[in-house]
Order: C-alpha cells, then sequence, then structure tokens
C-alpha cells in the first residue's frame, strides 16, 4: 500500500476509534423511577451533571424562593460534598448550574404544577408556586442515583438524564394520618415521618391528637387534659404529649415541606382521656380510670351539659390559634354511646364551633347522619351509605377506606405489628384501586382526596411506622397525584422495586413484599 494510502488508513482508523469512544451512553429520563409518575416526561438523551461548582441561582428573591433553595442545597449536600451556593440569577446563565424560578401566573391546575427542564448544561425548574417547586424538587432528587440520599459523602459522578418534565397533581388533598393517641410519637419522630412524606409529594397531614387513651395536645385552659390525660398509652407504658410550643415546632417543620397539619380531636366518642381527666365533663360527674386497652365506641362526652360546649369552644380555639392551616378535624366515629338524637345535634353544633374560629371541619363519614354545613368534609373509612349520604348533602369527600388505605393493616397473616379486622393489604392491594371508582355515586368531582391512615394500637416505635407506612406509601402518593388512566400495577411496581435502594439509603425500615421484584434482589 502507497505510504500516503497507509497514512489515509490509519487517519481514518484514528477518526472511527475516536468517533467510537466519545460517543457518550445516551441516557432516557423517560425510564427514570419516578413515583408519583409525571403526567409528562420528553427525554432527549443527553446528561446534566451536578458538579462541585455547581449553584442554585434563584430567579427572583423571595424569601420562599430562598427557602427552597437552602432545602434543595442541603438535601444534596451530605452525599455529593458539595457546597452548593445558592444566589439571585443575574441575566447571566452560567453553565452547570440549577435555576429555580416563580412564575406566578394563574396556573389552571391548581398551584402546585412545575415544569422540570435538563440539559446538558443547565437545570430549570419553574413553577407558578413555591409549593409547586417544592413538588418539583422531589422530583428533581429522585433523578439521582439513591446514594444521593445517603448520609456520608459518596463518589459520583452525579449525573441526571435531560429531558422536560411538565407534571400536576390529579388531587389537591394527598395525606396522611397519625394516630399519637394509643400510642404517643415524640417530636423527632413526626419530624422524620413528615421528611419522608414530602418526598412523595405528600401534602396533607392529618395529626390524630386525642382518643380513649390519651389527650396529646396541651391545652392550656383545660392542663389535666395532657398532666392526667397524656399520662399513659395502650399497654399501660408511659404516654406523653406535646407542648403547644412543641406542636408549633412540628407545624412550623411541616410548612416548610409544604405539608399543612390538620389536628384532629375525636368527639363526642373516643373521649375517655378527657373524660377521666375532668369529672365534670361526665354526665355522671364522676371521671373513668385512664383507659390501656384497644376497644372503641364506650365513651362520649355528655351532650346535654351546657360545659361540654364551652370545654369544645375553648379546645377549638385554642388548637385553631396554633394551626395555620384551614381545616379541623372534629372526629366523629363510632359514637356507639351516644344516642343518635343527642349525637345529630351535637354534631351540627360543633361544626358551628369550628366555623367560628375561622376553620373547616373535616369529619369521619358518620357525620353524614347528621346535617354537614357547607364546606365540611366527609372522610370515607368503612360505611358506603355514609359517604353516599354526604355527598347527597353537597359535600366532598376524603378517601381512605380501610380495606385499601389503613397501613395499620397487616401484609398478610405474618405480619407484626398490625390489625386485620378490614383486610390485609398487600403492596399490590394497596395500589389497585382507583377511588373515583369505589362507591356508587362517588364520583371524581366528589373527591377532596385521598388519605392513608395509621391507626396506632399495635404501632410502637418509629421502625414500626416505617415498616407498616412503606412500601404502601408511594402508591398512595401515585394515586393522589398521577392520571388513573396512566395507572398499572405490572408497571409500577418495577419504579417501586426500583425505590428499594432509595428506602434503604434514607434508612426507612421498609417491608420487603414479595410481590415487589425488588433491585437489590435480582438473581
Ligand atoms: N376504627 C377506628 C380507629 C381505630 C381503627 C383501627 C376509625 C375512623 C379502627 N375509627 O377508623 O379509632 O381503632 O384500625
Amino acid at each position: 500500500m502507497k505510504p500516503i494510502g497507509k497514512i489515509a488508513a490509519s487517519a481514518m482508523f484514528l477518526i472511527m476509534t475516536a468517533g467510537l469512544s466519545c460517543t457518550v451512553e445516551k441516557s432516557d429520563l423517560s425510564k427514570e423511577n419516578l413515583i408519583p409518575r409525571p403526567v409528562s416526561v420528553t427525554a432527549t438523551g443527553n446528561y446534566f451533571t451536578l458538579q462541585k461548582g455547581s449553584g442554585i441561582y434563584l430567579q427572583g428573591n423571595s424569601e420562599e424562593l430562598q427557602h427552597i433553595g437552602n432545602y434543595l442545597a442541603a438535601r444534596l449536600k451530605p452525599a455529593t460534598g458539595f457546597e452548593l451556593a445558592v444566589k439571585t440569577a443575574g441575566s447571566e446563565a452560567p453553565q452547570g448550574n440549577i435555576y429555580l424560578s416563580l412564575d406566578p401566573k394563574d396556573s389552571k391546575n391548581g398551584n402546585e404544577e412545575y415544569t422540570l427542564e435538563i440539559t446538558k448544561a443547565t437545570v430549570k425548574l419553574t413553577a407558578s408556586s413555591a409549593e409547586g417547586l417544592f413538588r418539583g424538587v422531589q422530583t428533581f432528587r429522585q433523578l439521582f442515583p439513591a446514594k444521593i440520599e445517603l448520609a456520608t459523602t459518596q463518589e459520583g459522578p452525579w449525573k441526571i438524564a435531560s429531558g422536560t418534565i411538565i407534571d400536576s397533581p390529579e388531587y389537591a388533598y394527598r395525606g396522611f394520618m397519625l394516630d399519637v393517641a394509643r400510642h404517643f410519637f415524640g417530636v423527632d419522630d413526626v419530624k422524620r415521618l413528615l421528611d419522608e412524606l414530602a418526598y412523595y409529594k405528600i401534602n396533607m397531614f392529618h395529626f390524630h391528637l386525642a382518643d380513649d387513651q390519651g389527650w396529646r395536645i396541651e391545652i392550656k385552659s383545660w392542663p389535666q387534659l395532657t398532666l392526667h390525660g397524656g399520662l399513659t398509652e395502650v399497654g399501660g407504658d408511659k404516654g406523653g404529649f406535646y407542648t403547644q410550643e412543641q406542636y408549633s415546632d412540628i407545624v412550623k417543620y411541616a410548612a416548610e415541606r409544604y405539608i399543612t397539619v390538620i389536628p384532629e380531636i375525636d368527639m363526642p366518642g373516643h373521649t375517655n382521656a378527657a373524660l377521666s381527666s375532668y369529672p365534670e365533663l361526665n354526665c355522671n360527674g364522676k371521671a373513668p380510670d385512664l383507659y390501656t386497652g384497644i376497644e372503641v365506641g364506650f365513651s362520649t362526652l355528655c351532650t346535654s351539659k351546657e360545659l361540654t360546649y364551652k370545654f369544645i369552644d375553648d379546645v377549638v380555639g385554642e388548637l385553631a390559634a396554633l394551626t395555620p392551616g384551614p381545616y379541623l378535624h372534629i372526629g366523629g366515629d363510632e359514637s356507639h354511646a351516644t344516642k343518635i338524637e343527642d349525637y345529630i345535634p351535637f354534631v351540627k353544633r360543633v361544626q358551628d364551633i369550628v366555623l367560628s374560629h375561622g376553620k373547616k371541619a373535616i369529619g369521619w363519614d358518620d357525620i353524614a347522619i347528621s346535617e354537614m354545613k357547607p364546606g365540611v368534609y366527609a372522610q370515607h373509612w368503612a360505611s358506603v351509605k355514609n359517604a353516599q349520604l354526604a355527598v347527597k348533602q353537597g359535600s366532598k369527600i376524603l378517601m381512605s377506606p380501610a380495606v385499601k388505605a389503613y397501613v395499620d393493616m397487616q401484609y398478610d397473616s405474618t405480619t407484626t405489628p398490625g390489625l386485620h379486622w378490614a383486610a390485609y393489604i398487600e403492596v399490590d392491594s394497596a395500589y389497585n384501586w382507583d377511588p373515583a371508582k369505589l362507591i356508587p355515586g362517588v364520583a371524581k368531582e366528589n373527591i377532596l382526596g385521598v388519605e392513608a391512615a395509621l391507626w396506632s394500637e399495635t404501632i410502637k416505635t418509629m421502625s414500626d411506622i416505617e415498616y407498616m407506612v412503606f412500601p404502601r406509601l408511594p402508591g398512595y402518593a401515585e394515586i393522589g397525584w398521577s392520571p388513573a388512566s396512566s395507572r398499572s400495577w405490572d408497571e409500577y411496581k418495577l419504579r417501586l422495586a426500583a425505590h428499594g435502594e432509595k428506602f434503604k439509603a434514607l434508612g426507612i425500615n421498609y417491608y420487603h413484599s414479595p410481590r415487589v421484584p425488588w433491585a437489590g434482589d435480582k438473581k
């Protein structure tokens, strides 16, 4: 071969190999394991790489933007070791940075919509409200490898797939309820749970603060409620309670994660702790003993005494003043010790008391047998009839069907802890339902949203909480956020399987359901 030919041949070879060696493998944003599944994802095949020198640029300088920028920097720091500067963006758009911007237009999808645009050069997260921006930050976090959630510095690179995500929720109310009355949980446990809920875009935290076994929130005008009523819990261990300062600390922590706290004072039933604290609250003037069992339906406030309504007004007044959110939950369930002719006027009067303190009332759907005032919501848990009654009264329904959404239900007969009076609820069963198709006469337009509930008769520790809540919670979050038409267990279970690594990185004690092909289990 002539020398020039040789040179041409080797040049050709070099170009070929060079060409081969610098073809970066293509990414596919649409194959990322995001939960809840976003409404629309368009992949562009590149990668954005977070670098040591990357910054978080705020387009606008509101306090909320600053807070979200700082929150994101704090989430990314432990595993990457990067001190990401949070700055107000000028006109320049230096490469390798993240841009957060608020574009407050009158958004059609409620105020949680966001758009996440990822290119090789930059990440741009835009939303019409800070809440929407915060939800988009959770999606952004999920795009990184699971090790991003570890608390210690890890090897990079920190690459995420490029493309555009446009997202917004189906339901405005995606909730979780924690019963701290049967067993008490301290502030740190509640904050840890709030962080876990925020990761899956849950936005409502229903706090079941009082029941037969314990009163858990300090009421300054009725101090014995906690000094006596907070002394114990199911099984007779030391109970506990939140001072108003601690309650406010929890409310603030939740608000920083755009989660609204909804306090519940269950009444007229489920009130033994209050009745045991004040003899005068009892019709016979005698205070019952504190109760450490798990029966229900044996207690009732004295609906015929005026003092009862002063008590409720004082409690609701103090709680409303501590609660920035619009809702206050009045319970109303299982009032088997209250005559129906007393229950009906009682529930009407309590709704008025809540309204007089500037809050909207929510009650378990038992309250539908009374008159429900405009704007009062019913939380469906067991009675189809009550839910239909509530819709007939023009109310919206918060869907918490015990057979699907009670996460104190065992996964199967071998689960400890948990109960199974409603059903055994494995992870697939917890996901395989559509709230808008569950009850005849309760359609999507009648539904406020969905809420998973953890009753704590058998739940004693944070580890118990996490075992019962995960891996079912991401499914409820998706039911509340993503269009029902896009949901199928066979597709979802693969995304959930990939979240096993995230649960591990977050230190969550999750149930290793055999129904899920966990990534770590690959043979
Ligand atoms: N039903 C009771 C709860 C709790 C629960 C345990 C409601 C509304 C059974 N009421 O659910 O207090 O005991 O699964």
